[in-house]
This record gives structure tokens, C-alpha cells and sequence, in this order.
């Protein structure tokens, strides 16, 4: 059994999404961050950063415990244990991890500046606003020039990589002004064809929505 320790933002779902669509067996628990939760000290013993999301997988190698926080690396040690959503050979396995850490690392932050400026300065920093929101569309648009070439992330098939953008773009992208994403229909059409998987419906309403 997994403990899935989130909250109603991306990440959160992020890890959500892997678990409905791997099937793993979890239960979750829900890390209220308006009151603190992610900053108590038992929290802290799961993930030190004091961020979510984080996973203890009570069943883990060797048939020991084991901690997991980053949600990158929470997405790789699910699909690597349940043998879904990851590719088999190693170049798939390396572009993979390059999509992965592109999505978690460029666009992840961008999207997080752009809320933070938007939603609790009240947009009061035009000038960072405009930076943000300008790395966020050159996050998406090699994504969406790849998405024209095929139908997921890595090809033909549904991977961890396409369930770690989700959200990003249902959600962190819903936010974005001036016609958001219009630009990009080939995100928009794997939007769609995501969103009809019942992994992702069912991954996506297991949060309450962030406060
Ligand atoms: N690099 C981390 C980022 C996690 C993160 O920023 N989590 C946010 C919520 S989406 C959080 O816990 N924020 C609370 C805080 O920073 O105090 C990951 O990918 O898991």
C-alpha cells in the first residue's frame, strides 16, 4: 500500500494521475497547506523539504518502506514499479527523462512564478509577469511542435511524461490570460484524448481544489 501525501495543485495531481493509472493500491491523505500541514514535523519525516507531493510506499524494494518526495521522481519510481507508462530500452528511457525534467524543471516554475505574481501580489510586477508568462510559452511550444509529430509525448503510447503535463496544461494553463493556449492546437487535441482516459478523470477529481 501506498500513503499519497498531496494537496489541489499541479503536483498534487501529477502524482494522483500516475497512481489511477498505474493501479498501484494507495490511500490518500491530504496535506492541508493553508493550515500549515506541509511544515509540521511529521510531515517533515516524509519529506524534509516540507513540500508535497511525497509517497511512502510501505511495500517498497527489498519489502522495505520507503520514502519519496519530488514529483518527477515520485512519477519514474511508480511507473518503474508498476512496468506502466515507462518506456523499455534505453535511448526511449533517456528522451523520456529529458521530456520529464523539461516539463518539471523549465515549464513547472514558470507556471509557479506566473501564479504566484497573478494570484498573491495581485499582479503588482508587471515587468516579471511578461518574463514568466514569455518562458512558459517557450516551454510549451517545442511541446506542441512535438505533439504535431505524434500523438503523445514519446510516440504512440500514453507515458509518464504525458501524465506529468497534464495537469500543467488543464490546470496551470486554464490560468493563463490573453487566450491562454489558444495557440497550441496540438496540445489541445492530446488535452482531449488525456482527459477521455478514466485513470486521469478519476486521478484529477480525487483533490479537493486548492484554496
Ligand atoms: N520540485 C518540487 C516542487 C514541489 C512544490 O513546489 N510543491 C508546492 C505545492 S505545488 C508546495 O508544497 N509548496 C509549499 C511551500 O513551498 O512551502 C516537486 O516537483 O515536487
Amino acid at each position: 500500500m501506498i500513503d499519497f501525501y498531496g494537496y489541489g495543485t499541479a503536483n498534487g495531481h501529477k502524482v494522483a494521475l500516475m497512481l489511477e493509472e498505474t493501479g498501484l493500491p494507495y490511500r490518500f491523505h491530504y496535506v492541508d497547506m493553508a493550515k500549515g500541514a506541509h511544515q509540521t514535523a511529521d510531515f517533515l519525516k516524509v519529506n524534509p523539504i516540507g513540500k508535497i507531493p511525497a509517497i511512502v510506499d510501505n511495500d517498497g524494494p527489498g519489502g522495505k518502506p520507503l520514502s519519496v518526495f519530488e514529483t518527477q521522481v515520485i512519477a519514474q519510481y511508480l511507473a518503474e514499479k508498476s512496468g506502466k507508462l515507462m518506456p523499455k530500452d534505453l535511448a526511449a528511457r533517456t528522451v523520456a527523462a529529458e521530456w520529464a525534467t523539461h516539463i518539471t524543471a523549465n515549464l513547472a516554475p514558470a507556471f509557479s512564478a506566473q501564479f504566484y505574481i497573478t494570484s498573491r501580489l495581485k499582479g503588482e510586477n508587471p515587468t516579471a509577469l511578461e518574463y514568466y508568462v514569455g518562458q512558459i510559452h517557450r516551454c510549451i511550444r517545442p511541446i506542441e511542435a512535438r505533439l504535431g509529430e505524434m500523438p503523445y509525448m514519446l510516440g504512440g503510447e500514453c507515458s509518464y511524461v504525458d501524465v506529468l503535463l497534464y495537469p500543467m496544461m488543464s490546470v496551470s494553463g486554464a490560468r493563463l490570460a490573453n487566450g491562454g493556449l489558444d495557440p497550441y492546437p496540438n496540445v489541445r487535441g492530446w488535452m482531449a484524448k488525456m482527459g477521455e482516459r478514466p485513470g486521469i478523470q478519476k486521478g484529477m477529481a480525487l483533490i479537493p481544489p486548492m484554496r
